[in-house]
């Protein structure tokens, strides 16, 4: 299994912040999906940036968010003079200053669809996103199966399975790890927290992508912080 330590410049781009020109504000790591995408992708792609973490669901929150955008969300990514807010604005953002690390598929058709489903997956799938709310570091193995749930994650599994039977099925959705495959990494770890039943060829992208080194740096931090949201730790009865 891939992990941090067997990416040297992995750790060396995110090991010295103070090198870092673009600054990322996030959310705690267990919890903040929106914050996993940008950060995954940057951490992926070898861009060095400073994580400031902004604890969620704190009385101080809403403040302490405000210091960086009125958007009142996380994350927030501070290039110089420029802010981005918004996870899908942030991977464009990127994707566009720095070209030459082919963040999308080169191929147009396939950036086509890669653009799509990260659309997609950020207007929608919204009975997966609050019946089975991200927690890398919880098991609730059956939960969060509501009729909508179900149906989002069947056409998840529909598309992953058209992007893995183009793509060779032995690596990721379109080839080469791109912003796709970030975007989709909250999802991935969902299908681990709940035990989701996949495909045998699903099962085997949920694995390469949660021991991706940046998916796996980001949830060993996730174990590492000691902050809690208790209703997001336990699924009620
Ligand atoms: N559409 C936004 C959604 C961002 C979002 O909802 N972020 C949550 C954390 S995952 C947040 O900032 N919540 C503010 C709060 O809890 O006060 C994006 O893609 O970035």
């Amino acid at each position: 299994m891939q992990n941090t330590e067997l990416d040297p410049i992995l750790s060396q781009v995110l090991g010295d912040p103070t090198k870092a020109g673009m600054k990322l504000v996030i959310g705690n790591k267990r919890y903040s999906s929106w914050s996993m995408r940008p950060w995954v992708a940057m951490a992926a792609f070898h861009i060095p940036f400073e994580e400031i973490k902004v604890r969620l669901r704190q009385p101080d929150t809403s403040s302490r968010i405000a210091d960086y955008s009125l958007s009142g969300r996380v994350p927030v990514l501070i290039d110089g003079e420029i802010t981005v807010w918004d996870s899908l604005a942030i991977c464009e953002y990127l994707a566009e200053q720095f070209p030459e690390k082919a963040m999308w598929p080169d191929n147009v058709m396939q950036r086509a669809m890669a653009r799509s489903m990260c659309a997609e997956m950020h207007s929608g799938f919204t009975d997966l996103r609050s019946a089975m709310w991200m927690n890398v570091c919880a098991r609730f193995p059956g939960r969060g199966r509501t009729a909508g749930a179900q149906a989002d994650i069947g056409r998840i599994s529909e598309m992953w399975e058209e992007c893995l039977s183009m793509s060779g099925a032995h690596g990721y959705l379109f080839g080469d790890f791109t912003l796709a495959d970030a975007y989709f990494a909250p999802v991935v770890t969902r299908f681990i927290t709940y035990d989701v039943s996949l495909a045998p060829v699903l099962q085997a992208y949920v694995e390469r992508v949660a021991a991706h080194p940046a998916v796996a740096r980001w949830i060993k931090e996730a174990h590492a912080e000691t902050d809690r949201i208790t209703e997001l730790d336990n699924y009620p009865d």
